[in-house]
């Protein structure tokens, strides 16, 4: 019997999961993708091409490797559609390689209105979600009313649906409908056609009898570990649970079933959306990162916001992940950046601590300290990487107690240093 990987955002979000995923995915039988939905933008380049996956995982553009839409994602038919479409002229035929779950929840047009409306009467207060109606879908799966891709194909789901819509639309009295709101209507059901196309099923049963004949299977997740349902900033999270534990419920895997979970990090950090980030820079040297590092939304094109490396929140996340190895990603951006900062604690009123705060404000600042910069020069062997980037490796480590196996040094497959 085979055991599954989990690899995992360790920060806010758009840690380099699609790049680490795609590199990864040749050692695997099975991709699964085990949370969120159309909120996600995993960004791979190969072959001089950048591709930026939302819903399917990473592995499609591998022939041999089965994919798999969990059922603790949620899909939009819409952009599943469209992701479809613009894999075709990459010779991609998903249908041969996609699988989804039935229990897998449905996106409606009517959740986008929603998460709009709710995101506009929080004012000041909002998230920063990304409108894709993710949180209104999840509510309704916990509300025990949503709709899911199994019903897609059962004789009754048009009635489902005009209840739901009703329901929603009520809820949405106040608002003006979009314009558009027709065509979307019209695109969401020539969407479920294109999903009708594909094998639906149980897949916890795919997953499991994978496992017992010997298969190795990749847990992908999404967003990252500080944007938890239960452990991130709340409320300025997303609405599942992005940790190891949600790869068991959101696939159908025996928690005794999990083997090396790879987390993954910027040696940096960003955030997208409001909410918490305790080593925010609101100068100059913040406003270089994001141009250095090209911090911009995959999905929304949002600009990210950058700080140093945040050594208490990777401990947290390292802590509630299990994690087994660490991948950290970008360490190219700061090169020749003087100086790198590191935050190893937080002052809070006076005291230090390494916690990871439940609420965090005035009352905490994090405490710095400088590391040396390093330089570096095209793709070296792990041997051979600068002796400051060594130090800086070992100095995480350190701290954390975790190896750091894998360095990335650029968006392509190939600017990849690995610790042998
Ligand atoms: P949502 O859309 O309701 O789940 O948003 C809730 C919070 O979670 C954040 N969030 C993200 N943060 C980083 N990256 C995400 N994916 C995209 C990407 C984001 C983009 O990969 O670049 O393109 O803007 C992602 N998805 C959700 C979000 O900002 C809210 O703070
Ligand atoms: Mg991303």
């Amino acid at each position: 019997m085979s055991k599954v990987d989990v690899l995992l955002g360790l920060q806010w979000g758009d840690e380099g999961k699609g790049k680490a995923v795609d590199f990864l995915a040749p050692k695997y039988d099975v991709v699964a993708r085990f949370q969120g939905g159309p909120n996600a933008g995993h960004t791979l380049e190969f072959d001089g091409k950048k591709h930026v996956l939302h819903q399917i995982p990473s592995g499609i553009f591998h022939p041999d490797i089965i994919n798999v839409i969990g059922n603790g994602v949620v899909i939009d038919p819409i952009v599943f559609a469209r992701e479809i479409r613009d894999l075709e002229p990459f010779g991609v035929d998903a249908t041969k390689t996609l699988i989804l779950s039935n229990k897998a929840q449905l996106i409606l047009p009517t959740h986008k209105l929603l998460d709009k409306a709710l995101e506009l009467s929080k004012g000041e207060e909002k998230i920063g979600s990304t409108l894709r109606g993710i949180g209104p879908t999840y509510q309704d799966k916990i509300g025990r009313h949503g709709l899911r891709i199994g019903d897609i194909i059962e004789k009754d789901f048009d009635s489902k649906y005009q209840k739901l819509k009703k329901q929603h639309l009520s809820l949405l009295s106040s608002l003006e409908l979009d314009d558009d709101f027709k065509d979307q209507e019209d695109q969401f059901f020539q969407s479920l056609d294109v999903i009708r196309k594909f094998r639906i099923m149980s897949t916890e049963y795919f997953i499991n009898e994978s496992l017992r004949s010997g298969k190795d299977i990749l847990a992908e997740g999404a967003q990252g570990t500080l944007l938890d349902i239960d452990f991130g900033s709340y409320p300025f999270v997303t609405s599942s649970n992005t940790t190891t534990a949600g790869a068991c419920t959101g696939l159908g895997i025996a928690p005794n079933q999990i083997n090396e979970v790879f987390g993954i990090f910027k040696a940096y950090c960003t955030r997208v959306g409001g909410g918490p980030f305790p080593t925010e820079l609101f100068n100059q040297e913040g406003d270089d990162l994001r141009k250095m590092g090209n911090e911009f939304g995959a999905t929304t094109g949002r600009p990210r916001r950058c700080g140093w490396l945040d050594i208490p929140a990777l401990n947290y996340a390292c802590m509630l992940n299990g994690v087994t190895q660490l991948f950290m990603m970008k360490a190219d951006v700061l090169s020749d950046v003087t100086p790198v900062k590191i935050c190893e604690s937080y002052n809070h009123d006076g005291d230090i601590t390494n916690e990871f705060p439940y609420a965090y404000n005035d009352s905490y600042s994090p405490i710095f300290e400088e590391v040396p910069s390093w330089n570096l020069h095209g793709i070296p062997e792990y041997k051979s990487l600068p002796d400051n980037l060594h130090g800086f490796i070992q100095r995480i480590e350190g701290s954390v107690g975790v190896p750091i196996t894998l360095i990335s040094l650029g968006p392509d497959r190939k600017e990849t240093v690995l610790k042998k």
